[in-house]
C-alpha cells in the first residue's frame, strides 16, 4: 500500500482492514492461479499516483481534454516498449482489461454476423472467444476446435475442414486453460487459405513470449496479438492490442470511440513500467524458472498420482483431473487446498460432464510463486503438501499441520510491494 496508509488507516479502517487482511492472505499463503502475480512495488505506486485524476479520451497528440503533456510522454512510453517487447508496428494499450481489449478487435476488424473459429471453452479457449453466454457469442457465429486432451495436440486436418466449411473471418488461438504451445504456422497456413484474419489471444502466456521462452506469433505472421497486462507480463491490470500498421487505424478507432471512454493513466503508467522490466535481460530468467518450475510441479504431481490433462505441461500451466486422481470434485479440491494456503482455481476438463461450478479438475501455474523467488525444489514441496491433502480431505489434524509448513515457506519469500 502507498505512503498513505497511515491515514487510510484513520480515516476509513473498514476499507482499510481489508487490504492489509489481503495482504496478509497473501503473504502467507502461495498464488498458484495461473493467471494471477504479483506486481512491481514501483507499478503499485503509478497506481496510486496523481494519474488517476486525469481523463484522456483520444491518443497521444490527440486528445479531447486540455492537460495532456505528462499523460501523452507515458502512454508513448508503454507503446514505444510494447512494440520493441513483442516485436510489432502498434500497439493500443487503452483496453481497460482483456474482454474489452478482444471485443476491440471482434468489432474492430469484423461485421456483426460473421465468422469467428476459435478454441472450444471446455478445451482451453475464453470467455470472451466466444462462449455462449458472452455477447460476443451472441453477435458473432464462433465454431470452435477442439483438442486432443491425452497430449494437447490439434489436429489441423479438421481445422482446416472446418475452415473450410464455414469460411471464417477471423481464425483466433490463444487460451486461459491449455497447458502446452501453439502451431501459429499452422493456423496462418489455414487463415490465409480462406482470406481470414489470424489472432492469438496471449493473455495467460505473453510474460513467456516476452521471454523468449514460448513462441512469438508475429515471427509467424500474425495479425493482430492481444494480451492483457498482469498475469505472467507482472504488471497492474490493464489489456493491450498489438498489430500491424495497417490495421492500427480500425483497432484504435475500435478501442476509442468505439467501445471505451477514458483511458485509466494510472494502469497505462503501470504498463510503461512492467514493459520496461520485461525489456530487461533479468525477465527472460524469470521466465524460463517460470517453465522449470511448472515441469518440476507437473512431475511431482503425477509422481504422486495426479492425472493431468495432456499429461504434463510446455507452459507456465497445469490443469490436474482431481476426481480421477483423488476421487475430488474440482471445488472440493479448491476448497480444501484453500485450508491449507495453496490457492488455485476450479476447472472445467476437455468436454467435461460436470457444470463449471463443480467440475472434474484444478487448474495451477507458476508466474506469481516465481516472483517470490520459489525454485523446483519448492516446488516438489507445493506437490507433496497438495497431494497430501487431497488424498486426505477429512484430516484436519494433517491440514492443520500442513498449513503451518505453507506460512513457514512463505516467510522466507516475502510478496513484493508487501512490507
Ligand atoms: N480470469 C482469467 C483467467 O483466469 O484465465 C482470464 O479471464
Amino acid at each position: 500500500m502507498s505512503a498513505y496508509r497511515d491515514l487510510l488507516q484513520q480515516t476509513d479502517p473498514e476499507v482499510f482492514n481489508t487490504i492489509s487482511g489481503e495482504e496478509k492472505r497473501q503473504s502467507e499463503g502461495i498464488e498458484l492461479i495461473p493467471s494471477e502475480n504479483y506486481t512491481y512495488p514501483e507499478v503499485l505506486c503509478a497506481l496510486g499516483s496523481v494519474f488517476t485524476n486525469k481523463y484522456s479520451e483520444g491518443y497521444p497528440g490527440r486528445r479531447y481534454y486540455g492537460g495532456q503533456e505528462f499523460t501523452d510522454q507515458v502512454e508513448e512510453l508503454a507503446r514505444q516498449r510494447a512494440c520493441e517487447l513483442f516485436g510489432c508496428e502498434h500497439a493500443n494499450v487503452q483496453p481497460l482489461s482483456g474482454s474489452p481489449m478482444n471485443q476491440a478487435v471482434y468489432l474492430g476488424l469484423l461485421e456483426p454476423g460473421d465468422t469467428i473459429l476459435a478454441m472450444d471453452l471446455s478445451h482451453g479457449g475464453h470467455l470472451t472467444h466466444g462462449a455462449p453466454v458472452s455477447h460476443m457469442g451472441g453477435l458473432f457465429n464462433f465454431v470452435r476446435y477442439k483438442t486432443n486432451p491425452a497430449d494437447g495436440s490439434i489436429d489441423f486436418d479438421k481445422v482446416r475442414d472446418m475452415a473450410l466449411k464455414n469460411k471464417p473471418k477471423l481464425v483466433l488461438c490463444g487460451y486461459t486453460s491449455y497447458p502446452r504451445d501453439l502451431d501459429y504456422a499452422a493456423f496462418k497456413a489455414i487463415a490465409d487459405e480462406v482470406g481470414a484474419y489470424t489472432m492469438t489471444d496471449a493473455s495467460h502466456y505473453a510474460g513467456l513470449v516476452a521471454g523468449k521462452v514460448m513462441r512469438n506469433p508475429f515471427d509467424f505472421g500474425f495479425d493482430v496479438v492481444t494480451t492483457t497486462s498482469h498475469k505472467s507480463l507482472r504488471g497492474p491490470r490493464g489489456g493491450m492490442v498489438l498489430c500491424s500498421k495497417e490495421l492500427a487505424s480500425k483497432i484504435d478507432k475500435s478501442v476509442f470511440p468505439g467501445l471505451q471512454g477514458g483511458p485509466h493513466m494510472n494502469a497505462i503508467a503501470g504498463i510503461a513500467i512492467t514493459l520496461g522490466k520485461a525489456l530487461q535481460p533479468e525477465f527472460r530468467d524469470y521466465a524460463v524458472q517460470v517453465l522449470a518450475n511448472a515441469k518440476a510441479l507437473g512431475k511431482a504431481l503425477m509422481d504422486r498420482g495426479g492425472d493431468l490433462i495432456t499429461g504434463g505441461t510446455d507452459n507456465h500451466m497445469l490443469v490436474l483431473e482431481t476426481r480421477k486422481s483423488f476421487g475430488l470434485d474440482g471445488r472440493t479440491a479448491e476448497e480444501l487446498l484453500d485450508t491449507v494456503g495453496l490457492t488455485t482455481n476450479k476447472q472445467i476438463i476437455p468436454d467435461d460432464p460436470n457444470p463449471p461450478l463443480r467440475p472434474s479438475g484444478i487448474r495451477m501455474g507458476t508466474p506469481a510463486a516465481t516472483t517470490r523467488g520459489m525454485k523446483e525444489e519448492d516446488m516438489v514441496m507445493l506437490a507433496k503438501w497438495m497431494t497430501e491433502t487431497l488424498k486426505n480431505p477429512d484430516d484436519t489434524t494433517k491440514h492443520e499441520s500442513i498449513r503451518r509448513d505453507v506460512v513457514a515457506l512463505c516467510s522466507s519469500f516475502p510478496v513484493p510491494g508487501i512490507s
